[in-house]
């Protein structure tokens, strides 16, 4: 079989060329428009691209009995060739062993050596068929291959970001279908297409709506390090200065003395109830003493900077305090398989997440393979040590602008 790319000015121009070179029994394997010449983009002509070939050799028919399967007309790749060479080297091990066997045998007959000739001349035929396959198929994968050139740029700026390159991939799968090559060109519109996608995959973010009949329970879990004290300080001051509820901050923190006593004075400077206990039942207690606050946030510890808090010794703490609201909070500074890890382990307790320390992160592209990663909602996003500025609530948008830049970038 020849295959030949053609193109030219309009399809019936282009099937008259095909015609006129390969003859009436042509097939046409491939059609599509091309964009050529111009200056990126620009005053470029569109033409037609018409992938035609010929069957030229009667062994074709023979050929496609030893393929595994027949060559589909589009989505040939170099896995088909493979086991097409397989099968050819199979057969060809089988005749050659044959031909060993009859060798042997002193009774061999010329008959068997003319059909041993002919089988292998047949076989050489084949051979050579499938390498001109091989090689024509190749260069039909080259041409497609220039088509995703763009594709591949804005992949790189994906991956710059931090971005892992399988939710990359992911993510330009349906804008490749979607954008024709002029679009590629147009970064701008990539990016706003690119930023829309973002957001879906962002799309499950939620904040704490505190309510007037009922405590609203909000513990914080995590290892740590996270910034979990520091996150409760700034929604709790952010929930009663700003907000003007009734709140209440329990701690269950009790390593550093230095950190409850800080954590006190804090309470006292914005008038918030600041409670230490030291037991799930303390913990159950406290929450009691408090049920005519709006909203009621846990801080919780590990007992040292190398031990987190026993998992056991944390779920007794929350089985006791039944928070309507658990947040796992896990720091960007963490690699993502760590995140993930420590996802998994608080995964049965948690209900939402809290991403910390945007602000020393350079790439926050992680953030999308965290999302696609993890189940639960966001709630909020810090991006510093001052209480109680550095907060933000999260919103698709505001993951989408962090993970992929504010700016267009120059793709
Ligand atoms: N840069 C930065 N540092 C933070 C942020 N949140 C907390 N930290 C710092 O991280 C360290 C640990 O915070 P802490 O609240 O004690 O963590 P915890 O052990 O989880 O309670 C402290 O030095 C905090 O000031 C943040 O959003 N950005
Ligand atoms: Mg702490």
């Amino acid at each position: 079989m020849r295959v030949k790319r053609f193109v030219g000015e309009n399809v019936a121009e282009t099937m008259g060329k095909i015609k006129r070179e390969l003859g009436p029994e042509a097939v046409i394997l491939q059609t599509r428009q091309i964009k050529e010449g111009g200056f990126f983009g620009f005053f470029a002509r569109t033409k037609v691209e018409i992938i035609a070939a010929i069957e030229d050799n009667p062994n074709r028919a023979k050929l496609e009995k030893l393929l595994p399967e027949k060559l589909p007309a589009l989505t040939v790749n170099n896995e088909v060739i493979k086991k097409a060479y397989e099968a050819y080297r199979d057969k060809e091990n089988e005749y050659v062993q044959e031909g060993f066997k009859q060798g042997a045998d002193s009774q061999q007959n010329l008959f068997d050596q003319n059909l041993l000739a002919t089988t292998q001349s047949e076989l050489k035929e084949m051979h050579n068929l499938l390498k001109e396959i091989k090689g024509q198929l190749t260069a039909r994968e080259e041409i497609k291959e220039t088509v995703p050139e763009p594709v591949k740029k804005w992949e790189d700026f994906l991956t710059g970001r931090g971005i892992s390159k399988e939710v990359a991939t992911k993510l330009l799968a349906p804008l490749q279908t979607e954008l024709s090559a002029e679009q590629w060109a147009n970064s701008g519109l990539v990016f706003e297409k690119m930023k829309k996608q973002v957001a879906r995959l962002c799309r499950n973010t939620e904040l704490i709506r505190p309510r007037k009949s009922r405590s609203l329970i909000v513990a914080l879990v995590g290892p740590t390090g996270v910034g979990k004290t520091t996150t409760i300080g700034k929604l709790t001051a952010g929930f009663s200065i700003i907000e003007k509820r009734k709140v209440a901050l329990l701690t269950a923190d009790t390593y550093r003395v230095a950190a409850v006593e800080q954590l006190k004075t804090f309470g006292e400077i914005i008038g918030v109830p600041v409670e230490v206990v030291m037991t799930p039942e303390n913990l159950k207690e406290a929450i009691d003493r408090h049920r005519d606050k709006e909203l009621i946030f846990i801080d919780t510890a590990g007992r040292s900077p190398h031990h987190e808090m026993h998992m056991a010794e944390l779920e007794a703490f929350m089985h006791k305090a039944k928070p309507d609201i658990t947040m796992l909070v896990l720091s960007v500074t963490t690699n993502l398989s760590d995140q993930i890890k420590v996802y998994e382990r608080f995964r049965k307790l948690a209900t939402h997440l809290i991403l910390t320390k945007l602000d020393e992160s350079v790439s926050l592209g992680s953030i999308l393979d965290l999302v696609v990663n993890t189940d639960l909602p966001i709630t909020y996003l810090t991006n510093g040590q001052n209480v109680p500025d550095d907060i933000d609530a999260a919103t698709p948008e505001k993951l989408t602008a962090c993970i992929l830049g504010e700016v267009k970038p120059n793709v």
